[in-house]
């Protein structure tokens, strides 16, 4: 009986770690993950605009990154589903553009 009962238990923990992600799927194309980071990223292009640590070159070169990711996310996205391999490989993108706007905002050159 125990062990029984720690058979159910174990199948409701592992449904409701599953859900999120079901659900995700189930809504299509939602990603608000995605869509935090893209703000963020956009704040710190922002940011370092003001700042003056990005200059006009390195501001064009970062939103054109940004850029290039909605494109990619409108591609994955125009099936009407966006499958874990497409979420990934935006994430992927955008942990290149994160690096990259760090990378200009701390190098030598600013306005
Ligand atoms: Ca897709
Ligand atoms: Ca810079």
């Amino acid at each position: 009986m125990k062990t029984f009962v720690a058979a159910v238990v174990t199948s409701l923990t592992l449904a409701c770690v599953a859900a999120p992600s079901y659900a995700g799927d189930r809504a299509g194309v939602r990603d608000p993950h995605v869509n935090a980071r893209q703000a963020r990223q956009q704040a710190r292009i922002v940011e370092g605009v003001r700042s003056g640590e990005l200059t006009r070159r390195e501001a064009h070169k970062v939103r054109e990154d940004q850029r290039d990711i909605r494109q990619l996310e409108r591609a994955y996205k125009s099936d009407g589903t966006l499958t874990a391999a497409e979420r990934r490989d935006l994430n992927h993108e955008l942990n290149q553009s994160s690096r990259q706007i760090r990378r200009q905002k701390h190098d030598a050159q600013s306005r």
